[in-house]
């Protein structure tokens, strides 16, 4: 039992969260890393949104709601954190919801679908082919779904899938804590931004933006000015703890 006045409760929660769905299946082992390595930046950048960041979420509401055929592709730490979110967010920029993973089993596909559908998400599902070049399993996906989109979001992804997708002429928006990750810094947009923190971001500007301002954010986009103020932070925040 975690008491309420522990200083680290939520952070604390969550993992006791996570723990529970990798023994369910939802998450794999691994996510149970990827996720110790996400909080260590969230230290870093102050475990809350900065400027940077919430540009970047105003922006990537905008590249969804301007997108022909948007896809929010879903991994099982993405499910496992935030289905509720994704369910929010897809229902206001009209995206459609797809499962990729890396670890991939039929079962755990399944299970993810499930858990997305009970949080309110419509999931696109059916035959998956391999149709990404890529040699591991995330070369899985739907021909109709993230195969045709032209705007994929891959929230907590490893790099290579994230580098394919932009070769293949996609508008990729990841949300990654790391800013010197290899997916950070090949999409074509980075929110460095905790996943539960972003997704709200993205959900509530997605409901306020006008036209014109979705215009003037699409044109705006600086990948390399993003990832350098988000570094810029951590810097700062490094410099401060020495004083
Ligand atoms: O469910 P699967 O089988 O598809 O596997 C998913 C994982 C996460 C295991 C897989 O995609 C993976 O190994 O990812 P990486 O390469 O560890 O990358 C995850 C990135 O997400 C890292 O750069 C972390 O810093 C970052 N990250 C972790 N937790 C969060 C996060 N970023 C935002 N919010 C988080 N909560």
């Amino acid at each position: 039992m975690i008491p309420k006045d522990h200083p680290r409760y939520h952070s604390l929660v969550t993992r006791e969260k996570l723990a529970g769905c990798a023994r369910s299946g939802i998450l794999s082992m691994e996510g149970l890393t990827a996720h110790g390595r996400g909080e260590a930046f969230d230290y870093l950048i102050g475990e809350r949104t900065t400027d940077s960041a919430r540009l970047a979420e105003r922006i990537a509401a905008a590249i969804l709601l301007t997108a022909h055929h948007p896809v929010i592709s879903v991994n099982g730490n993405t499910a496992a954190l935030a289905a509720e979110q994704i369910a929010a967010l897809q229902k206001v920029s009209g995206a459609m919801v797809e499962v990729n993973l890396f670890h991939r089993t039929e079962e755990r596909v399944q299970q993810i679908e499930d858990l997305l559908h009970g949080a309110g998400a419509d999931v696109f599902s059916g035959e998956a082919e391999r149709l990404l070049p890529l040699s591991h399993d995330r070369a899985w996906c739907r021909r109709e779904g993230m195969y045709s989109a032209d705007v994929v979001m891959v929230p907590l992804e490893d790099g290579d899938r994230c580098e394919a997708l932009v070769k293949m002429g996609k508008t990729v928006i990841a949300i990654d804590l790391n800013p010197l990750s290899r997916t950070a810094r090949s999409a074509t947009l980075t929110i460095v931004d905790e996943l539960t923190r972003a997704l709200p971001g993205i959900t509530a500007a997605c409901k306020e933006l006008s036209e014109p301002e979705c215009r003037q954010l699409t044109a705006s986009v600086d990948n390399h000015y993003l990832l350098s103020e988000a570094i810029r932070e951590i810097t700062l925040r490094l410099c401060h703890a020495m004083d």
